[in-house]
């Protein structure tokens, strides 16, 4: 069982016999079983940047996705081995936008004759290889916090931005942030000819939303929202910006997971919140602020956990930790010394953001 007392035992005597080796990161949305023996926990940004922060680490244990254990690779030094306790923690998100078809993409904007005027931004939430896409032909990543800074740069670099992959948070972020309207945006999808859209439309177009989504956050609905209101009179409805344009038109706040937990902490006694975000981390911050008086419920109860956040379970880490405690690099992470250089590239224009 996941809180098998012996499973316990076996992880930390595998980390103590590790020591400064190791580095465990822990992404918000894993379970409590695996959170337990994280050193940091964060979002995808802070863990790479926490892991660079600790150069005497020689392995990184990431819990969290796969695009995750990149970032950190990307932004750690070559000595740093990042290691996945499961492969097959990938993210659907990303696995939406592949290197192939955005290359074609690219090919698409070149023919309607608008590719120098495109500037790339991409969601941290997307693989080594768009990331390097990105860094090549001048854009910027970005995450839920800086979206709508790295919008303004790319606006500044060119007249259009092709975001990727998620289409909910470039939306949001356009609409909400931006000062857009909705048909400002055009949705392309990599699974028809020219994306489904006309030359007419990518000229008319200033954002071009890859059609991407979250599996997770693109299940919350506006139902759930006016459902919950109906329920909890007075309860404030807080979601992350992956979730649909109408689920984030009709919440009180909108934020990332960083935000999510600091407006809760800052939040007083007797408040009530409904959250739309991945359950295991909704389900620990209701735990954590019951006893201060904050009811705090999920937003939708038929949302599931993130299947590849939760792949990471505690067999999983003490096999990963005990492997290393024994010599065994096992589950390495390793981007190409090509595909690293452009999409550190990308990275770093967006640590430069003003
Ligand atoms: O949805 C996710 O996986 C998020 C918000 C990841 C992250 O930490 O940026
Ligand atoms: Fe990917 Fe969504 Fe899971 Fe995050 S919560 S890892 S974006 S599928």
């Amino acid at each position: 069982s996941p809180s098998d007392p012996d499973l316990v035992a076996r992880a930390r005597a595998a980390k103590e016999k590790l020591g400064d080796k190791v580095f465990v990161l822990g992404h918000h949305y894993q379970r409590d079983e695996v959170i337990q023996f994280a050193d940091v926990t964060g979002d995808s940004f802070k863990l790479a940047r926490d892991a660079a922060a600790r150069p005497q680490a020689e392995y990184i244990v990431f819990c969290g996705v796969h695009f995750m254990a990149e970032s950190a690779d990307i932004l750690t030094s070559d000595d740093q081995k990042v290691v996945l306790p499961d492969l097959a923690a990938g993210c659907s998100m990303a696995d939406m936008a592949t290197a192939e078809q955005v290359a074609e993409c690219w090919d698409v904007l070149t023919e309607a004759g608008i590719a120098e005027q495109v500037v790339p931004v991409s969601y941290m939430n997307s693989s080594a290889d768009i990331k390097a896409f990105t860094g090549k032909h001048g854009g910027t990543i970005c995450t839920s916090s800086n979206a709508k800074r790295a919008l303004e740069w790319a606006f500044e670099q060119g007249e259009k931005v092709l975001f990727l992959p998620d289409q909910h948070l470039g939306r949001n972020t356009a609409v909400r942030d931006m000062g857009m309207s909705l048909e400002d945006c055009v949705v392309y999808n990599p699974h028809r000819p020219n994306g489904g859209l006309t030359a007419e439309e990518l000229r008319a177009a200033k954002m071009i939303l890859w059609r991407g989504h979250c599996s997770v956050h693109g299940r919350f609905s506006l139902d759930s929202v006016n459902d919950v209101r109906e329920r909890i009179p007075g309860v404030n409805v807080l979601v992350h910006p992956e979730c649909k344009h109408e689920v984030v038109a009709a919440a009180d706040y909108v934020g990332s997971t960083e935000y999510i937990i600091k407006a809760l902490e800052a939040a007083p006694a007797g408040s009530k919140w409904a959250i739309g975000t991945e359950l295991n981390l909704v389900r620990r911050l209701a735990n954590r602020f019951a006893p201060e008086g904050k009811e705090i419920v999920f937003l939708d109860k038929t949302v599931c956990f993130c299947s590849t956040m939760n792949r990471i379970d505690l067999p999983h880490l003490v096999w990963a930790l005990e492997s290393l405690a024994e010599g065994n690099l096992v589950n390495r992470i390793q981007v190409d010394k090509e595909t690293e250089a452009f999409a550190k590239l990308a990275l770093e224009r967006m640590l430069a953001l003003p």
